[in-house]
């Protein structure tokens, strides 16, 4: 399997790692660390010296309860930083679900629109249509601020499934390129606990789509629920749910910790090499 963009094809038969880079004063784990454009440079220096196989580079927090940025705010943001990001030798993702700001995106280059809002925003479709790019498309309900009142699922698996389904047609229907597409579970967007594990847990049928599968486990709150951590102290269970989301058809991790999630991966990899093939 492959992921295909803008200017790389991204050979799936590993799992990839997705660095993240918020460029914004309020993201729920590092918000205000990299706001400075120079900041955010370095950082993505950083992620692809440790490993990261690609860059996702966010302008506007989706934590719940997040406040509302114009796409004008939201552009000054990331335009350096997406500027010098894509010299460094790596995809570039562009993490938005406004059209104005994909479109200036593309503009300057950028190799991945990845959209929470599944490109479900009016002109969003056509803003990525046509470009080549390649495109996340993640499950939520709502907006940020009111996201949680909206965690209501029967079947939470089968829900997710038929939404991601839905809007892989809608994008191909679209002119996006079946290969271009990439389907995200969207785990704490609109989402509890409860249902985030049982997303997990139920992971392989989201993989079963056809769809390369990107997920987010990164320090989010449901690793906190579990074992009491504060955010700052959740990289052992970011990378036990990053492990457990590969062993059920995750191909590219979104993660803060690029370092310690491409060790862990090293492990996961000498294990398959080492396995012995079964005999027929
Ligand atoms: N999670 C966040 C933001 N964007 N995109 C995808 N495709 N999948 C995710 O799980 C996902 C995402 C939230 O994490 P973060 O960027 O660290 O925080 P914030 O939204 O507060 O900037």
């Amino acid at each position: 399997m492959h992921w295909q963009t803008r200017r790389f094809r991204i050979d799936l038969s590993r799992p990839r790692v997705m660095g993240i880079v918020n460029a914004t004063p309020d993201s729920f784990s590092d918000g205000g660390r990299h706001d400075e454009a120079r900041g955010a440079i370095a950082h993505c220096e950083r992620l692809v010296a440790e490993g990261a196989d690609i860059l996702d580079i966010g302008g506007e927090s989706t934590r719940p309860g997040a406040p509302h940025v114009d796409a004008a705010s939201e552009w000054a943001r990331i335009d350096k930083v997406l500027a010098a990001a894509l010299t460094l030798g790596v995809p570039v993702s562009v993490d938005t679900y406004k059209p104005e700001v994909m479109r200036r995106a593309l503009d300057a280059g950028a190799d991945i629109v990845n959209d929470v809002q599944a490109l479900q925003m009016p002109g969003a479709l056509a803003a990525v249509a046509g470009s080549g790019a390649g495109v996340c498309l993640m499950h939520m309900r709502g907006e940020p601020a009111s996201m949680m009142d909206l965690a209501c699922y029967g079947d939470v698996v089968a829900e997710v499934a038929a939404f991601l389904a839905r809007r892989a047609q809608a994008a191909r229907d679209a002119g996006i390129a079946a290969d271009c597409i990439a389907l995200d579970p969207g785990y704490g967007f609109a989402k509890k606990a409860e249902h985030n594990l049982r997303l997990l847990a139920g992971q392989r049928r989201l993989a079963e789509l056809g769809h390369p599968l990107l997920v987010g486990w990164s320090r989010k709150r449901t690793l906190g629920d579990i074992t009491g951590r504060p955010v700052d102290q959740r990289l052992p269970a970011s990378l036990a749910a990053a492990l457990r989301a590969v062993s059920a058809g995750a191909n590219v991790l979104r993660v803060h910790d690029v370092a310690a999630t491409v060790d862990a991966l090293k492990v996961w990899a000498a294990v398959d090499a080492a396995t012995i093939p079964a005999i027929e």
